[in-house]
């Protein structure tokens, strides 16, 4: 078998060998005869790299391996999820409160994997809400959510989540700017009395338990994307705006006025040291903050009340502005932290900006007037220079670790790889069709792992089989591992994957938790031990201590319930091998199903409507005897 592997991977370098200068490329972009090979994961092989691609308006993050482009998981975040029961069972429902109510829905852009040391540590993955501001981190060892924050006085969060080189902060930045506080007032007064705000919330090195630390208000110009220092830059932190116009109507054409807007450059360290030194004002806000807790299996809400804000003029030498032309979208720092690339989405060139020349300009006060009391900075003091890309469009850069970067061009529909430093254009490959993000695993931090690049399309057309109007999007692997780029595989996505965060699947599966354990299990309704089932009336109220093992509940058949009574099914599961979940739902039951993973106890809740007698089942196989696996509940009149 391995010889025959080895002779057609020798016939296949025969083959590009003799096709140099010619090679075979089909008429939609693929080199076939060697791709095949490239992200074939022969049954039972793993993949290399996992790839975790946002899930846009579905609310979610989806797992992939790369090369293959297999999905493994769909991690609900900002959704009610029935797969999982997440969001409508008892215990995930508080992962979805805001101080809007529950808001069991929101758009998720951008994931990012934390860091030590400016390197992927695989502890956790971030990602942003963007409509009901929220930061949501997710365990990389259950590949659950663990945790999301509210951000109050934000909308539109969309320069997040991204996160500093030892995880210390996950930023969230505001598209929207938005009266600050909120109050009634006409729109028309936008211009100075609108704001942006920039957040900072902490993450706990141990647990990774978020704290919305400070919020610098900032003027109203829209701030789109960001990322932060590393490396020689750490400490700093850069966002694009888009919208220095402030125009709050018709902005397709009223915010596409000036030449230039900014990159935002904070000093987050100096603030840092400001708030910990007592700086800062308190400002009253309600905002949400759920955790889930391991060992007990459920998440509990708690709503805050109040958040501390920094005027950035209180805070000399903290924040700067960067001029880039034409409205820029992308803002990216390479991995030596020396270059920070803001793509202007209405342009052709890529503007680079040096760190150095940032510093020295500071340092030596040369200052082009400025915006709001904030200095800005002359855009000749801080180019490093221009990528002559041919291209149209760009919108984001990712790094290989080895000098090189490569962007996305939306308008042209390509990716255009160039070097550091010299800005000269090395490679374009065409994207199938209008590329938006690009991800190289670790791409975000000062150790990329430059083997593969994914390419994230925001239309798909003739990729697949037609699937009526309405097709998934897509997202194409490229092997960057040669000075060419090479299209390998095209694979369909769940939801808009607009970002996406990948690490070495060495790094992450062997954290992976395999099982909770029964003996851990600390929820306030677990059945711990095989006699623990039973069934007990407080008021109209009824609680079912239930347990799980194949092939039966315990108890299934239960009697006394009234019309009107609100019953809990607490359901634990008393399995002991990986792998084996049992399902829970009952006719009528409008909360969705459960899923319970062994040591696991999830709740769900059911208020019957109608007298009689209802079946309920296990909704997951799991035994040759699944089936026989039910029970009857007994409804009688109230
Ligand atoms: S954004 Cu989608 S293509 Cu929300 Cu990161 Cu640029
Ligand atoms: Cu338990 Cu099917």
């Amino acid at each position: 078998m391995k010889i025959y592997k080895k002779l057609i991977m020798s016939m296949g370098a025969v083959l590009v060998l003799a096709s140099c200068g010619q090679q075979n490329q089909n008429s939609n972009g693929a080199l076939s005869s060697s791709a095949a090979e490239k992200v074939y994961v022969a049954p039972g092989e793993q993949d290399e790299y996992y790839a975790f691609l946002s899930g846009g308006y579905s609310g979610n993050l989806t797992v992939y391996g790369l090369p293959s482009g297999r999905m493994f998981k769909e991690i609900p975040v900002f959704s009610q999820f029935p797969t999982s029961g997440y969001g409508y069972s008892e215990e995930t429902k508080p992962m979805l409160t805001t101080s809007h109510g529950f808001v069991p829905w929101d758009d998720a852009h951008h994931p990012d994997i934390s860091q030590t040391n400016g390197e992927l540590d695989g502890r956790w993955i971030f990602i942003n809400g963007n409509n009901t501001p929220r930061i949501a981190r997710i365990s990389l060892s259950t590949f659950e959510t663990e945790e999301i924050i509210e951000v109050p006085n934000s909308a539109g969060n969309h320069s997040s989540s991204f996160i500093t080189e030892n995880t210390e902060y996950v930023v969230a930045g505001t598209r929207f700017s938005v009266p600050i506080p909120q109050r009634d007032m006409p729109i028309n007064e936008y211009k100075s009395n609108f704001k942006g705000s920039l957040s900072f919330i902490s993450v706990d090195p141990e647990h990774g338990h978020m704290d919305l630390k400070f919020q610098l208000l900032m003027p109203g110009f829209n701030y789109d994307l960001s990322h932060p220092g590393r490396g020689k830059s750490h400490g700093w932190f850069f966002f694009t705006t888009y919208n220095t116009e402030e125009a709050h109507t018709l902005q397709e054409v009223n915010a596409s006025q000036n030449d230039k807007d900014f990159i935002a450059a904070v000093n987050w360290k100096k603030i840092e040291e400001y708030v910990n030194n007592g700086g800062g004002t308190k400002m009253p806000a309600n905002y949400a903050h759920n955790v889930y807790d391991e060992s007990t299996h459920m998440a509990t809400t708690t709503m805050k009340k109040e958040v501390l804000t920094v005027d950035p003029l209180k805070v000399p030498g903290a924040v700067f502005f960067l001029p880039t032309p034409k409205s820029p979208h992308g803002c990216d720092v390479d991995p030596t932290g020396q270059y920070i690339i803001g793509n202007g989405k209405l342009s052709a060139d890529l503007t680079v900006h040096s760190f150095d020349k940032m510093i020295a300009a500071i340092e030596g006060e040369k200052f082009d007037g400025e915006a709001y009391g904030i200095p800005i900075l002359k855009f000749e003091d801080v180019l490093a220079g221009q990528v002559k890309s041919g291209g149209l469009g760009p919108l984001h850069t990712e790094f290989d670790g080895k000098g090189n970067a490569y962007t996305t061009f939306f308008i042209s529909s390509e990716v255009v790889k160039w070097k550091l430093g010299t800005w000269e254009v090395i490679d374009r490959k065409p994207t199938y069709y209008s590329v938006g993000h690009l991800m190289i695993p670790g791409g975000n931090s000062r150790k990329p792992f430059g083997k593969y690049v994914v390419a994230m399309n925001k239309i798909t057309k003739d990729r697949y089989l037609p699937t009526g109007p309405e097709m998934e999007h897509s997202a194409q692997i490229y092997d960057i591992s040669g000075e060419k780029m090479e299209l390998i595989y095209d694979f369909p996505t769940h939801g808009e994957p607009h970002y996406a965060a990948g690490c070495p699947a060495e790094l992450l599966a062997p954290k992976s938790k395999k099982i909770y354990r029964l003996d851990e299990n600390k929820h306030p309704y677990a059945v711990t031990s095989p006699t623990g089932s039973k069934v007990v009336r407080e008021g109209n109220e009824v609680h079912v201590y239930m347990s799980t093992i194949r092939s039966h509940f315990t108890p299934d058949n239960i009697e006394g319930i009234k019309v009107g009574d609100k019953v809990y099914f607490h359901i634990t599961n008393h399995e002991q091998d990986f792998d084996v979940p049992h399902g829970f739902s009952i006719l009528g039951q409008n909360t969705s199903e459960l899923l319970i993973m062994p040591g696991q106890t999830k709740t769900s809740v059911w208020e019957p409507k109608q007298v009689g007698v209802w079946p309920f089942y296990c909704t997951d196989f799991c035994s040759a005897l699944h089936q026989e696996m039910q029970g009857y509940v007994r409804v009688s009149p109230a």
